[in-house]
């Protein structure tokens, strides 16, 4: 017996454009019919609904900080005239002590009331799961909360609440650099040490099954956590649940691979890949600066590389090098990071813009088996997304999740377009998230066109809690 049906004239399903495809999902929300080319007219006679346009997988967004979304837009300023960063101005690093202030104001009411606004932007721009890289864990003193799990909880809260799809990634973080440098005074609300992290997923995990949420773990970066409590925090999770996810920062700048180098003879995603059991479990987050080898080897590791197209060019990153790796077969999907944008249409466009505007071409990342760029990137960034987030959530096929958007098929944007077409122009050439009639998750309609129905009470909590924030 199915729970809910839709009949889609047409669906992106993982193996390509499909005409006339039946839907049907279960009481849990998982998919238990994907029937193309059904018969239209005995849906219509049985009352199946129609949708309103075209039909794609909803995206999983691989890579978040929810409470940075209260910090989004405050730093587009100059702070540092001549610094110690090679460029002598503003850099990363200046961003990051400014997101530390912000970071150390945090309460658990304004984390919950941050992620909550942040999950319904997610979810109407077409994201339907999240990988949430939670680092700050302490209160405003570095102590624990009485119950050491409060910042997680809030999060949980936040993705019911808003009913996005949740892989939580508690963060492992120790030190402030390579060599095990000490921690800073700024970064007091992070820390715990390899046992504690242990017992806060043991915590956790009873939690995130109820929450029908995935656990995982982030050991946040090489240069956040010596090499011994990486490898003792990965089989301690790997013991608990031997198919859990681990998400880890890397290569996104070249200062840490000049202090990698330094410290170890070698850059740090060849280290990762010689010093960890890196497979399709692993996200290799941002990964934007590698060799031809480390390259080569990632894609052949099954890892994903997490790319946060918005966040990495407004931190000025670097442009990740994706026709090679692509071409490698290697996996990918994307994040939104920091949420300077929470656009699925805009990382992917400007994920094949910085291809284009690199190699002076156009359409880069097409592929031979498709010829449409926003179906390969659309398709490839939801398979690397589920094996990020380590749930059912790889698109339209039956046993995963019911988690799929709508296109507006009568909006005059897409009016009179094929699927491809449809779609293509959605992702280059519509502005906002205007052309989505329809964003659902498990089946269950979490926005129609562009409202979600908690928006108006999240956003008024959302900013309140940033005016206190600020005046903090
Ligand atoms: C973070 N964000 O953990 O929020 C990092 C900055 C760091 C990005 N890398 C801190 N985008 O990497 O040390
Ligand atoms: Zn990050």
């Amino acid at each position: 017996m199915s729970a809910g049906q839709l009949f889609a004239p047409q669906a992106l399903l993982p193996e390509g454009w499909a005409q006339d495809v039946l839907l049907e999902w279960d009481a849990g929300g998982d998919l238990v019919t994907v029937h193309p080319d059904a018969d239209s007219t005995a849906a219509t006679a049985a009352g199946v609904p129609q949708a309103a346009g075209p039909v794609l997988p909803g995206m999983p967004n691989l890579h978040s900080h929810a409470f940075q979304r209260g910090f989004a837009g405050l730093a587009e300023y100059r702070s540092v005239t001549h610094g110690d960063d090679p460029a002598g101005g503003d850099s990363f690093w200046s961003w990051r002590t400014l997101m530390y202030r912000f970071a150390l104001r945090l309460s658990p009411d304004a984390l919950e009331a941050i992620a909550t606004q942040l999950y319904i932007e997610m979810l109407r721009a077409g994201y339907t799961s999240v990988c949430e890289f939670h680092y700050v864990h302490h209160d405003r003193d570095g102590k624990p909360y009485a119950d050491p799990a409060e910042m997680s909880l809030r999060l949980l809260r936040a993705a019911k609440a808003a009913g996005i799809g949740m892989t939580l990634l508690p963060v492992l973080y120790q030190t402030a650099g390579f060599g095990a440098k000490p921690a800073q005074v700024d970064q007091r609300r992070f820390l715990n040490d390899t046992d504690a992290m242990l017992a806060l997923l043991a915590r956790l995990a009873p939690e995130c099954a109820a929450h029908d949420a995935r656990l995982g773990l982030a050991p946040h970066s090489l240069r956040a956590v010596p090499a011994e409590s990486l490898s003792r925090a990965v089989a301690g999770l790997h013991a608990m649940d031997a198919t859990a996810p681990v998400h880890i920062h890397i290569a996104e700048q070249q200062k840490e691979v000049d202090d990698c180098l330094a410290w170890s003879g070698v850059r740090p995603v060849e280290w990762l890949l010689d010093h960890a059991p890196v497979d399709g479990r692993w996200c290799l987050v941002h990964a934007t600066h590698m060799d031809w080898d480390e390259r080569r080897r990632l894609a052949h590791s099954g890892a994903v590389a997490g790319i946060c197209p918005t966040t990495e060019a407004n931190l000025g990153d670097g442009v990740f090098d994706a026709a090679p790796y692509l071409a490698q077969h290697g996996a990918w999907g994307i994040g939104s990071d920091s949420h300077a944008s929470v656009s699925v249409t805009e990382e992917l466009r400007l994920f094949e813009y910085g291809q284009r505007l690199g190699l002076q071409r156009r359409n880069v990342l097409a592929s031979e088996r498709h010829a449409q760029v926003a179906d390969r990137l659309w398709l490839d960034a939801v398979a690397g997304g589920a094996r990020a987030a380590a749930r059912p959530v790889a698109g339209l096929a039956i046993g995963q999740r019911a988690d799929f958007v709508v296109l507006d098929g009568h909006h005059p944007t897409l009016a009179g377009l094929d699927g491809p077409q449809a779609l293509a122009t959605h992702v280059f050439a519509s502005h906002g998230h205007e052309t989505l009639a329809e964003v659902r998750t498990g089946g269950t309609c979490r926005v129609q066109h562009g409202v979600h129905a908690q928006q108006a009470d999240a956003g008024r909590l959302f900013a309140a809690a940033r005016a206190h924030l600020m005046a903090d």
